[in-house]
């Protein structure tokens, strides 16, 4: 079957995380991304975290899959030329350097543009354009600048940041949006257009309810969801809110059976109004549904601690499974906290090709997250990273150097 992106073609000059999984996502998708590294290092994250000594990082495999890998030494003037050759045959160039660097080495926009008017040339930056477009950026400074860090957590403790990584796979999802419009535009234009995803944005982007609150913040100085209601205080700017629901309907981590041990052994309840008089019924709190104390969802807002303690006392007689299996029964929302061993065991996300397991020719099998977007005409098989260099002669052949040039390039230190 062929492949949404099939005859895409991608320079790929990313590293580290954010914008390799934007490329590889786009590789998933049918794309051909030629990752550009540089001969006898490669992308840093091969040697990061190393499990096994000499072999590529789980960090490395993990975001690179699906893609073919060429050296070039792009500082060298021989190595210039062939990126020159690849900047030609290709349709888009992916970077995630720091600021300037892509500069510093000679392809600004406008010598892209003379190489190829069709080019569009996507970045991730850490800043758009203002005081700190010049910084270089990791995921956690992106958090904390994009407002996820100060709005994450308990009231009583420090900013939080999350697991997820939303600053770099975040941002490379943003770019990869970015990227099919673009191409999108193209067909209609001809021409190539810059895209920039800068780190920042697509983390408030993310966290736009919370500048929502900002502003219900200022106008009424108080928002009745939070944990800071009714007996708390609360300042300038939107509190942390611990594990209370984003949205209308107010939501809770309560324990579970083995909670004492088993440091997942959580539910997520949401006391969602739909279904409160089956709420009341399940934890045998039946006069609940009918008291005007709390019968409805603003009656209960003043009384939420006490609410949710007295379903804890319910949730802590069953297991995290049976009480999903009961409440799910009544349509009542709630989820389990699953730890990453139980999701890496769940056959389900096996079937469906969000976890898929990959062999490696150095490293043998392990699991990697598979795409999580599906299409039904364009299905993902995901295929392992490439070794370092794995084709560069096949690259240079389909550029039209014949392997006496090659050899003498690579003699020469450009590739
Ligand atoms: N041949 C020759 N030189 C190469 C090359 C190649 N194939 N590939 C990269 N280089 C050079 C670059 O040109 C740059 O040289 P200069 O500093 O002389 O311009 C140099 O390698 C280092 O690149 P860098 O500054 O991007 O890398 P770094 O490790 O110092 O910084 C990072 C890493 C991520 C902080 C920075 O790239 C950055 O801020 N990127 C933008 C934001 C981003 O994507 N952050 C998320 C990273 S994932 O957590």
């Amino acid at each position: 079957m062929s492949k949404a992106l099939d005859g895409v073609r991608i320079l790929d000059f990313t590293h580290v995380q954010s914008g390799p999984t934007c490329t590889q996502l786009l590789a998933w998708f049918g794309a051909d991304v030629i990752k550009v590294e540089r001969a006898g290092a490669g992308d840093i994250t091969r040697e990061q975290l190393r499990d096994i000594p000499d072999v590529d990082s789980l960090y490395f495999t993990m975001l690179n899959h699906n893609k073919r890998s060429v050296t070039i030494d792009t500082k060298n003037p021989e190595g210039k030329q062939v990126l020159e050759a690849l900047i030609q045959k290709c349709d888009v160039l992916v970077e995630n350097f720091a600021p300037g660097a892509l500069d510093r080495m000679g392809f600004t926009w406008e010598r892209i543009q003379e190489l190829n008017p069709r080019m569009i040339v996507a970045s991730v930056k850490g800043f758009g354009p203002g005081p700190y477009e010049d910084c270089k950026v990791y995921e956690n400074v992106a958090q904390c600048a994009g407002g996820a860090a100060s709005t994450t957590g308990f009231d009583d403790g420090p900013p939080v940041v999350t697991g997820a990584q939303i600053g770099d796979s975040g941002t490379g999802l943003h770019l990869a949006l970015g990227i099919v419009t673009a191409l999108y535009q193209r067909t209609h234009s001809g021409r190539g257009q810059r895209v920039l995803a800068a780190m920042q944005d697509g983390v408030l982007n993310l966290c736009r309810v919370k500048l929502r609150d900002q502003q219900r913040l200022e106008r009424t100085g108080v928002m009745k969801e939070y944990p800071q209601y009714p007996n708390g205080e609360f300042g300038e700017a939107v509190p942390r809110a611990g594990n209370a629901s984003g949205g209308g309907q107010p939501g809770w981590i309560l324990k579970c059976k083995g909670w004492e041990t088993d440091p997942n052994a959580y539910i997520y309840f949401i006391t969602q109004a739909p279904v409160w008089a089956k709420i009341c019924n399940v934890i045998g709190k039946e006069e609940w549904a009918t008291d005007p104390d709390y019968a409805t969802p603003a009656a209960r807002l003043p009384h939420l601690k006490d609410i949710f303690a007295e379903i804890e006392r319910w949730t802590m007689t069953k297991s995290k499974f049976e009480a999903m299996q009961i409440l799910n029964k009544y349509d009542i929302p709630c989820g389990p906290i699953l730890s990453m061993k139980e999701i890496a065991e769940e056959p389900s996300l096996r079937k469906t090709g969000t976890i898929v397991e990959v062999d490696h020719p150095t490293r043998g099998k392990y699991l990697t997250v598979g795409n999580p977007i599906k299409l039904s005409d364009s299905p993902t098989e995901v295929t392992r990273s490439p070794l370092l260099g794995e084709h560069t002669d096949e690259v240079m052949a389909e550029l039209g150097y014949s392997p006496e040039q090659v050899s003498a390039l690579r003699t020469a230190g450009a590739i």
